[in-house]
């Protein structure tokens, strides 16, 4: 596998709770993280149809317009009673009119009803790419149950509907660097550490 040599990475990512997480994981092995908004990084469309194609097509449209390794996050919310819905539509899945989620979450409890089966787990695939176009790929998940009404204000998208397997509170309700020992995006960036650095 490829090894960051400088280390010094673009999270190649528009989501500021994403770039959050990652800083606060990536900083401590030294790495000087750089987000896409600093560098005013375009946008690429998600045509993807995995959460991997969509972190690579992010990864690599940040490396070559940054000329650094780059790397890209998608995940979501995959709910078992749903047919893993909204997966990699869960940003999409929003009211971009809307503050929050909220109007998101309603909508799958809305979907969920009575369905006994509330499970669901949190995906997150990523890549990095190095500007001469190779890419490594990790993916890490989280299980957990969908609670009504929500709970917690920390953490962003769906936290306050999420309760990891093993707690009665939910993503909102742990501090981040709780959630950042457990999380979908937590394990996927130990993969990409133990593998790259
Ligand atoms: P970028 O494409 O710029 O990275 P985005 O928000 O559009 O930002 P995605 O396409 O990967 O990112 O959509 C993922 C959505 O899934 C995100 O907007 C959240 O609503 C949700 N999500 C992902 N990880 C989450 C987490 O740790 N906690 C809560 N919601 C999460």
């Amino acid at each position: 596998m490829r090894k960051l040599i400088e280390k010094k990475i673009v999270l190649a990512t528009h989501n500021r709770g994403k770039v959050k997480e990652m800083q606060s994981i990536l900083t401590p092995f030294g790495i000087t993280v750089i987000s896409a908004d600093e560098l005013s990084l375009s946008e690429p469309e998600e045509k993807g149809k995995t959460f991997i194609e969509n972190a690579k097509i992010k990864a690599l449209s940040a490396a070559k317009e940054s000329g650094l390794p780059a790397l890209g996050d998608d995940s979501g919310l995959c709910v078992h009673a749903l047919n893993n819905k909204p997966g990699i539509f869960s940003a999409r899945y929003n009211d971009p009119k809307k503050n929050g989620f909220m109007y998101a979450m309603t909508k799958i409890n809305e979907e969920l009803g009575n369905n006994k089966d509330r499970s669901a787990h949190f995906s997150c695939a990523l890549v990095i790419a190095w500007p001469d176009g190779e890419t490594e790929e990790f993916e890490g998940i989280i299980n957990g149950t969908l609670c009504w009404p929500v709970k917690g204000d920390n953490g962003f998208g769906y936290d306050p509907m999420f309760v990891p397997d093993g707690y009665n509170i939910s993503f909102a309700q742990l501090t981040e660097n709780e959630k950042n020992k457990i999380s979908h995006r937590a394990r996927a960036l130990k993969l990409f550490t133990d593998n790259c650095l």
